[in-house]
């Protein structure tokens, strides 16, 4: 291996596009290896914590995990705070939006309809719009979590808006976050940044 890969399925979210974003913002060179759903179950044991993102590194052991990844690109690249304290911030909001993933997963899996829609129904009315008070009181009149600069934790808020405002989560409106001004435009500006523009503009079908 002579430059850096990182695997993940073949499709332009979640935790692996987070990734993708912030290695093409950091300007690594990167093979974007992009996994058939066919060969997963091959593959997901040979992974360190049987799933993906892998971020794979000339000479190092696989790196798992998509937070300890993006901490890993922007500690090297200069998106993540070097003060201790600041970067801990952000670390804790990277964690909070994999709280939320990890609460919206199980109703994906649903296949009864009705349970479905009661259960997004409900994420709807309580945890999501919680969820986005909590942040919006972590943030401030500022374009990024960190105030001017775009960090790695901006990428994953961004990740995450996306997915609602998408409008793809049925039966979650996609104005969910819409009582969250200061979310709303660290998600506008990341959208609007050159080097976000440039990766989706390159990586379109
Ligand atoms: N906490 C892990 C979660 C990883 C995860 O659940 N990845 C999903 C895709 S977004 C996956 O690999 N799913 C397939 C599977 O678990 O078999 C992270 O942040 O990377």
């Amino acid at each position: 291996m002579s430059k850096p890969r990182l695997i993940y399925f073949d499709f332009a979210g979640s935790r692996g596009e987070e990734c993708r974003i912030a290695l093409h913002i950091a300007g690594v060179d990167f093979d974007d290896v992009r996994v058939p759903t066919a060969e997963w179950p091959l593959l997901k044991p040979q992974t360190p914590f049987g799933s993906l993102p892998v971020l794979e590194l000339p000479g190092k052991s696989p790196l798992a995990q998509s937070n300890a990844i993006l901490v890993y690109i922007g500690r090297q690249h200069g998106l993540h705070p070097r003060n201790d304290f600041e970067a801990a911030q952000h670390e804790a909001l990277m964690d909070y939006v994999e709280d939320l993933r990890h609460t919206v997963g199980p109703s994906l899996r649903i296949s009864d309809e009705t349970q479905k829609r009661a259960a997004r129904e409900e994420l709807a009315r309580v945890y999501l719009p919680t969820w986005g008070t909590n942040v919006e009181n972590q943030l401030t009149d500022q374009s990024f979590v960190g105030g001017d600069t775009l960090h790695v934790v901006d990428i994953k808020l961004y990740m995450i808006v996306r997915w609602f405002a998408s409008g793809t989560v049925d039966h979650v409106p996609p104005t969910v976050f819409d009582h969250c001004p200061r979310l709303k435009r660290v998600f506008r500006e990341v959208g609007e940044h050159s080097g976000v523009k440039a990766w989706l503009e390159r990586t379109a079908r």
